[in-house]
Formats: structure tokens, C-alpha cells, sequence
């Protein structure tokens, strides 16, 4: 078999990109070939995705990924979790809410005063996080949910534009809370008993399944060739990017770190013990139905919006020379916060809300912004030790190395504080992990490349050789 490209469109909060991934036995590369911001805006009643205006990027990229590629036949999506479109006879009902919107809070009251958490944990098998997308529903005006016949998450929502199929793609589907977590069906007892129409979820798909054909307008606005159509991936990011770790998965844990830490472990049955539960984990639906036994921590996010809020006071932040910096701060001089406290989910003033996190807990907040990089970096990187840990204890895989992918492989100074943490050996990269279990698993499904998760796995490991960093004492 020789190398074909395949092209992938990947929305996430730094950025949108649409990429060429070219793959071969032995060839596995992603390059972006555009790339647009992707803010939301804060526009009437509350925060939301501009989703046109990052449609018409992606269109704009394709039609360059085309150019480049004239024989690309596939093209595979993929975005964040849990937001989606309310959908009309064909017709996007208003621009989809950013899921840190915090209307959520009321849907998680009106949710669980129906059912608790522990018993939608049973059912649905995930995390209590404020913004999935059953509590989303739950906030939205009935009155809009009333006329509403589908619902579509970002990525579906996209394919549908691209083909006119409507379908859920089952790993994203997992992260609404509506998927039963034992047979991996919509819940439409759940769905019934929240008072939500029933018929708003779409049928589900698989990813490596075919979405369809595009539609004849979108091709030719491409410049797409006739056999050209939208493969469904692991379309929510995070499944994409752990197909891409080059992990052992019966002895590692894995970090997919950018905006959020998801750390956990890959495993081939659900975890459902109190346990878990009581840890916050949860059992998304990973490609090839495994489960990606996770947590959520905060991430990147911190630092990021941290570096904001300097640059809108007028100070310019490099953020390579702030890091520099804060690996010269002292570690035990600066305060170990807890990411995790719902105050960091919101946009914000980051110091602020550390220093009153520090204020409550009686020790002495950072003064300088290198000092405040360093104690988001080592909080980062006490949540990511001991949640890997965690995950390792609760899947039963015993965790030998930790894993490092996406943005946050960059990041020396927390790659290096999180083996110190764990006393484990840390392995970074790749970067790219998302755009590359996207390619792959549309790449599987062509024929460029055959196998288990294993052998994609194989391929990024003889690719794109990860960064070693040793745990000192
Ligand atoms: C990462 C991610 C997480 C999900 C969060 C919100 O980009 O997809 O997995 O929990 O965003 O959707």
C-alpha cells in the first residue's frame, strides 16, 4: 500500500485548523494548512460559538487542502465535547452556547433534582461536570426545545452541513450523559424521565463508518473530486488523541493536555465501582469501543487565561520567556491550589481567583507573574500525578509511565514537575495528537493502514518518538 492523504477538520479553543494528514505503512504526518480563531462570543444571553463563521474557515481550508491534495477522498471532524445545535426541519435554531457559559448551573439543579448524581452515574457512567450536555438541555428554553426536531453536537452538526447525513458519532454521543453505559444505546428512558422531546438524537455512528458523500454544491465549491465524503472519526477530540498516544495501554496513563488535562487510563471494561465515582471518572466512549477511564482536570486553561488577563492590563507576555521564569521560582515557595475548584471553569481573572482560593485556605498567594506561572504549573502538575495514579489504581493497569500529548508536551517545566510528582518516567508527544488519531482512523478506514488500535499506535511511536523527561527526587 503507498501513502495516500487524507484531510481532517479539528475546532479546538486555541484555534480551528483543517489539516492534511498523509499515511502509510510506515508514513504518519499531519500539517495544518489553515488555520482561524476560534473565540466565543459573548453576544445577548450569554456566551456562544460563532459556528458560521468557523464553518466558512473550514470551508476556506479544505478548498486549500484540496489544491494541495486533488485526491482526497476523505474527510474526518473533530471538536470538544459535549455542545451541540438545536436543528429545525435542516434550519440551526441560534448559535450554540460555549459549554462555560454558566447558565449550566440551572440545568444541573432542575437535573438532579429529578436524578441525583449517583444514580446518573450508574446509567450513564460519566463525571459529574456542570456543563454536559444533559444539563445544557436542561437550561434551554422549552419554548425553543419544543420546536426544535434534532439536536446535532459541533462536529455532527458540521458533517451534516457537509453531506446532509444527520448522525451522532458514538464517542462524542458517550460525553452527553444520555448514552447508556452498559449497551452504548440513547437512554430514552432517561431522556423521557428529564422531560426532554423524544427523536432530538440522531441515530448513532461508529467511527471509521461512512457520514456520506458531500453534498454535489460543497464539492464542486471544494473542488472536491466525486468520491470525495465525511468519514466519522473519534470526533470528540479527546477519543482522537488517545488513539495517537504511542502508549502501552496495559501499562501507562495518558495525559491529553491542552486547554483541559483529561488523564486516565484506556481500559477494556467500564468502571463503575463507588470508587470511581467518588474519584470523579469517567467511562467515555473510546474508539474501537474501548473506555477512556478519565478525569478532567482543569489544564492549560489556568495558565492561558491567567496570561490574558496580564495582556489586557497592557503587559506583553511571552510566554516561553514567563516560563523560563517561573522554573527558576523556587517550587516550595509558591502554594499548591486546587485546579479543580469549579471558581477556575468560568472566564476570568485567574491571579484573583487564586489569590482568594489562598486567602481561604490561610497561605500566602504569589506575588509576581512568574511566581503565579510557577504555582499553576506545579498545581497542574500535583493534579496530573495523582490523578494518573488514580486512574491506574481504579482501571487496574499498572501505570509504568505516563503519557503527555497535545499542546502541554511543550511545556518542559510540567512535563518534568509531573514525573517528578508521580516518580514516574514522562513521555511528551506527540503535539499533534488529536489531528493525527483523527487521520489515522480515517486513514484505517480507506485502507491505507490495517489494525488494532496497537498497530496505529506502532506507527505514531516509529513517527514521532516522544520526549523522555526522568523523575528526580
Ligand atoms: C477537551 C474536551 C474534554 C471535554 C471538554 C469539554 O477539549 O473535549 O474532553 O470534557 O473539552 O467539551
Amino acid at each position: 500500500v503507498a501513502a495516500g492523504a487524507v484531510a481532517a477538520i479539528d475546532l479546538g479553543a486555541t484555534s480551528g485548523r483543517v489539516i492534511v494528514g498523509h499515511v502509510g505503512p510506515d508514513t504518519l504526518d499531519a500539517t495544518a494548512v489553515a488555520r482561524f480563531p476560534n473565540d466565543p462570543v459573548h453576544a445577548g444571553d450569554g456566551l456562544h460559538w460563532d459556528l458560521l463563521g468557523l464553518y466558512g474557515a473550514a470551508l476556506g481550508g479544505l478548498r486549500e487542502a484540496f489544491r494541495q491534495e486533488p485526491g482526497i477522498t476523505s474527510i474526518g471532524i473533530d471538536s470538544w465535547a459535549v455542545d451541540y445545535g438545536l436543528l429545525r426541519g435542516g434550519r440551526l435554531l441560534g448559535d450554540p452556547f460555549h459549554y462555560r457559559d454558566e447558565r449550566t448551573a440551572r440545568g444541573v439543579e432542575r437535573v438532579h433534582a429529578r436524578m441525583p448524581h449517583p444514580e446518573l452515574f450508574e446509567r450513564n457512567g460519566l463525571q459529574f461536570l456542570p456543563f454536559n450536555t444533559l444539563y445544557q438541555l436542561a437550561a434551554e428554553d422549552p419554548q425553543l426545545l419544543a420546536i426544535a426536531d434534532t439536536a446535532l453536537l459541533i462536529p455532527d452538526l458540521l458533517g451534516f452541513w457537509l453531506t446532509g447525513s444527520s448522525r451522532a458519532e458514538q464517542t462524542n454521543a458517550s460525553t452527553t450523559g444520555l448514552l447508556r453505559v452498559l449497551d452504548g444505546a440513547w437512554d430514552d428512558d432517561l431522556v423521557a424521565a428529564l422531560g426532554l422531546p423524544r427523536g432530538l438524537l440522531p441515530a448513532l455512528i461508529a467511527p471509521g463508518e461512512r457520514l456520506g458523500a458531500l453534498r454535489p454544491g460543497v464539492a464542486a465549491s471544494l473542488g472536491a473530486g466525486p468520491g470525495a465524503g465525511v468519514t466519522a472519526v473519534g470526533s470528540h477530540d479527546t477519543a482522537s488523541a488517545v488513539v495517537a498516544v504511542p502508549m502501552q495501554a496495559d501499562a501507562a496513563a495518558y495525559i491529553s493536555c491542552g486547554t483541559w488535562g483529561l488523564v486516565g487510563v484506556e481500559v477494556d471494561h467500564l468502571v463503575l465501582s463507588p470508587a470511581a465515582r467518588a474519584a470523579n471518572f469517567t467511562n467515555e466512549g473510546g474508539v474501537d469501543r474501548r473506555v477512556r477511564l478519565l478525569h478532567n482536570v482543569m489544564g492549560l486553561w489556568v495558565l492561558s487565561e491567567a496570561v490574558r488577563g496580564w495582556e489586557r492590563q497592557g503587559h506583553r507576555i511571552d510566554l516561553p520567556t514567563l516560563l523560563d521564569a517561573a522554573a527558576e521560582v523556587d517550587a516550595t515557595s509558591v502554594p499548591v491550589f486546587d485546579v479543580d475548584d469549579p471558581r477556575f471553569l468560568p472566564p476570568g481573572d485567574m491571579p484573583a481567583r487564586i489569590d482568594a482560593w489562598c486567602e481561604e485556605h490561610g497561605i500566602a498567594a504569589p506575588r509576581t507573574r512568574a511566581e503565579y506561572t510557577r504555582s499553576i504549573v506545579e498545581s497542574l502538575a500535583e493534579a496530573f500525578a495523582r490523578s494518573a495514579l488514580e486512574a491506574g489504581r481504579l482501571g487496574g493497569v499498572d501505570v509504568r509511565t505516563i503519557h503527555i500529548v497535545g499542546g502541554g508536551a511543550l511545556n518542559e517545566l510540567l512535563c518534568q514537575r509531573t514525573a517528578d510528582r508521580s516518580g514516574l518516567p514522562v513521555l511528551a508527544g506527540p503535539v499533534e495528537a488529536t489531528a493525527l488519531g483523527n487521520v489515522l482512523v480515517q486513514a484505517r478506514a480507506a485502507g491505507l493502514v490495517s489494525g488494532s488500535l496497537e498497530a496505529l499506535r506502532d506507527l505514531v511511536a516509529r513517527t514521532h518518538a516522544p520526549r523522555r523527561h526522568t523523575p528526580r527526587a
